[in-house]
């Protein structure tokens, strides 16, 4: 019989935060193998930091063995589930064995210890306290228990293999050229609701080529928003030449004030200069004393990115989604190809690091990649995924690489619009 654990996916998320980025292996299954306690101390003796876990039909509770189910008395920590709350107790010191009682030599821990073969724990009232259990629920019928072996999430040979493609990937956006040679540098603009992470998408790609975390790009958390200028960066090599790509960043979106709709068509066709100061009111004229009158192919936007907090996504108000909506008509009536940059991710419920790895696999993202599918109707392939560095002082190969896939795929779609652009010559909002 195939050993599947009884703890939902939410519930695992929750213990591995709980203990401090930790992932589970199971070892033993009590209903599988016949709650043996002597299978239990065979398969789990020797694997170092062990998770007991115990199901009764109203709760779950488990006991965390830093040490494992080694011979030395040690402090044991206690815990109930219930829904995404950890509540724990610590014990001891004892030997971990005697969590479980042992018929023949009448030991076990006086106030917590399981009967394997009978199926219940007894567990003290104090202990039922501390956990927030109900007062009388000891003996404590059970289920089904479950042992797991804790390793950490990110072990040095996943870092390992993480840094290895972040490299792989360095080289590939270094020497990255737009098509055909047709422009120096490709031309990107991010676009988005206020506070959504654009400037830290600057500042985040910045630090990644740089080697180091760097705040060039003014952040803030204001209502009103941050960027109130048009800023186009470039980013440099160690060799001093400008990488072969240009980060547009703009004032935020919003409802009522918020970037001009009009100043977005004067961005498109590259008549914005640096460093031009947005008026909500009105967009900039020809008459601007740094209008760029004569934009060139290598002056006009390549490719417009959508950037979106995911935490908050699903509640932007009925306005300025419609605003969205009409900036991405405009964009797809003249071919100027778009795709989508949700972040903040790191800050969706229960998200571990290890998930920044696979994060296009894990519930709670993909149900975001969902609603923006949902609300906007972008292609799923189009919706890119970062988190941002926003307090870190140090790099993390599992950001970096990230940011470098969504700059992989946004500079690819650039590259898709110049191929094209014998067919869209004409770039007219
Ligand atoms: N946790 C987390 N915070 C982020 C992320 N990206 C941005 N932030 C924070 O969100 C806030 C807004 O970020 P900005 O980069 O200023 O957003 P913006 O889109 O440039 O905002 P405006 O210039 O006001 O339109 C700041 O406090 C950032 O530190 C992210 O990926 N994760
Ligand atoms: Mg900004």
């Amino acid at each position: 019989m195939a050993m599947r654990t009884c703890l939902t996916w939410l519930q695992e998320k929750c213990l591995q935060n709980y203990f401090g980025g930790k992932q589970f292996c199971l070892l033993y299954k009590a209903s599988v193998q016949k709650f043996s306690k002597q299978d239990l101390f065979w398969k789990c003796w020797d694997n170092g930091p062990t998770m007991v876990m115990l199901y009764s039909r109203n709760c779950v509770v488990g006991a965390y063995l830093k040490e494992g189910f080694q011979k030395k008395k040690i402090f044991i920590t206690l815990f109930a589930l219930q829904e995404t709350e950890v509540s724990e107790c610590t014990i001891g010191p004892y030997l971990p064995a005697s969590l479980f009682y042992d018929r023949e030599n009448f030991d076990c821990i006086p106030s917590f210890y399981i009967m394997l073969d009978e199926k219940n724990v007894i567990i003290s009232s104090e202990i039922c306290k501390k956990l927030g259990l109900p007062p009388r629920c000891s003996p404590m019928s059970i289920d089904d228990c479950e042992t797991f072996r804790c390793t950490e999430l990110l072990d040095e040979r996943k870092t390992k293999g993480i840094t290895l493609i972040q490299n792989h990937l360095l080289h590939i956006l270094r020497t990255y050229k737009p098509y055909g040679d047709l422009v120096p540098q490709a031309r990107i603009l991010l676009l988005g609701p206020t506070g959504a992470g654009k400037s830290s998408f600057v500042n985040s790609v910045k630090s990644v080529f740089r080697g180091s975390i760097t705040h060039q790009a003014m952040v803030g958390c204001g209502i009103n928003g941050t960027s109130d200028k048009y800023r186009t960066y470039s980013i440099y090599g160690n060799d001093g030449s400008p990488l072969p790509f240009v980060l547009c960043d703009s004032l935020g979106l919003s409802q009522e004030a918020g970037l001009h709709f009009d100043d977005i068509h004067f961005i498109l066709k590259g008549h914005t200069p640096d460093r031009y100061q947005f008026n909500s009111r009105e967009s900039i004229t020809s008459n601007h004393p740094n209008y760029i009158h004569d934009s060139q192919l290598k002056d006009i936007i390549h490719c417009v990115v959508f950037v979106f907090d995911a935490t908050s996504v699903e509640q932007l108000s009925y306005g300025l989604v419609a605003k969205i909506k009409r900036i991405r008509r405009a964009l797809i009536r003249c071919g100027i190809l778009h795709v989508v940059l949700l972040t903040h991710v790191d800050r969706l419920d229960l998200i571990t690091k290890r998930d920044l790895i696979d994060i296009y696999n894990c519930h709670p993202v993909k149900h975001k990649l969902e609603a923006v599918h949902r609300d906007f109707g972008f292609a799923f392939s189009d919706i890119l995924v970062v988190s941002n560095y926003v307090s870190e002082w140090h790099l993390d190969p599992v950001k970096d690489r990230l940011i470098l896939l969504a700059l992989r795929q946004i500079l690819c779609t650039a590259n898709n619009f110049l191929e094209d652009l014998p067919l869209n010559k004409e770039v007219d909002l």
